[in-house]
């Protein structure tokens, strides 16, 4: 269930772009082995996702500093969109001014890999991130984060599912419709960095229960487990479905690590928000499950972070 389409379409507006990965027409896809059935019934299958844990972040800074340059509010020109090429590992530094300013930075990560973003404010402005891919049906999901008042720090994991030409967005939440508040100036100051991560995916043998609780609205939880060609697999989130639902709206994906290349994802199955994958592994090999939080779009970054407790049950069948 995606809900950040109209945030994203104001983006859209200026950056010609395309993504807004939530459009139910994009979300066909790519189911890349007809074996692999998705399971339900949306539409979503195989598109997006995203995906884990944490906190490499302790991996060695090799970031590379830089600063914004104006204008790369993504307007279209003659040369092009007028964005930044933000160079990766690395941080930048900006601010939202004039009044209104938007903040688009662009980024050619690969299939596979794990970068995690994070947004340091000043003490004036409340921070939105989002990071999306803007290439023509692709895979990969949108991710945006907003604080919930001016000063709060943000962090995004984001995990790779197909190579694509990716921008990350920053602007002052309180701009954003319907609040509108037309906020901005040289003290609404940021440095953005994106920092890429090793997973730590918890080793899963099917079949096995797992439960467990994203720590953050835009943190990812993976899991890592083995198929066999043709073997059948079925994995179920629960977490609307819980006994006490949780505030997790699931996006699963399943990613086989042999080939670099998504299998599945689904964002809701039939009569729900939680996630539902099936089908038959294509390959024998490792494979990456990774679980997402779509509701991050919704849920502030503030003092309190929701209930996001899950289960997901893995097993395999001949
Ligand atoms: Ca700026
Ligand atoms: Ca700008
Ligand atoms: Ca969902």
């Amino acid at each position: 269930m995606l809900r950040n389409v109209a945030l994203l379409c104001l983006f859209a507006s200026s950056l010609v772009f395309v993504h807004c990965s939530d459009d139910p027409a994009a979300k066909t896809g790519e189911n890349t082995d007809p074996d692999t059935g998705t399971s339900e019934d949306d539409a979503d299958v195989a598109k997006e996702d995203s995906s884990t844990t944490e906190d490499a972040g302790t991996d060695a800074p090799t970031t590379v500093d830089q600063t914004e340059v104006e204008p790369n509010n993504g307007a279209a020109t003659d040369a092009g969109l007028q964005v930044n090429a933000l160079t990766t590992p690395g941080a930048i530094k900006g601010a939202i001014d004039p009044k209104d300013d938007t903040d688009i930075f662009s980024v050619v990560p690969k299939a596979g890999e794990f970068w995690q973003w994070t947004l340091v404010p000043g003490a004036d402005l409340a921070p939105s991130l989002t990071v999306f891919d803007t290439k023509k049906g692709n895979l990969n999901p949108t991710v945006t984060v907003h604080a919930a008042d001016k000063g709060t720090p943000l962090a995004i994991d984001q995990f790779v599912l197909s190579a694509g030409n990716f921008v990350a967005a920053v602007r002052d939440i309180r701009n954003v419709a319907p609040t509108n508040a037309h906020l901005g100036g040289p003290t609404f100051t940021y440095r953005l960095e994106a920092k890429l991560a090793t997973l730590a995916p918890q080793t899963v043998v099917i079949p096995k229960t797992v439960t467990g609780k994203l720590s953050r609205v835009a943190e990812i939880a993976t899991f890592k487990l083995s198929g066999i060609q043709g073997q059948k697999f079925e994995i179920i989130v629960n977490a609307a479905r819980l006994a006490v639902p949780s505030k997790l709206d699931s996006r699963l994906s399943l990613f086989n690590l042999t080939t670099n290349t998504n299998v599945i994802t689904n964002d809701d199955a039939a009569k729900t928000t939680d996630s539902e994958i099936t089908g038959g592994f294509p390959s024998t090999g490792d494979y990456l499950v990774i679980l997402e939080n779509e509701a991050q779009g919704e849920q502030a970054v503030g003092a309190t972070v929701p209930d996001l407790s899950y289960e997901i049950k893995f097993t395999t069948s001949k």
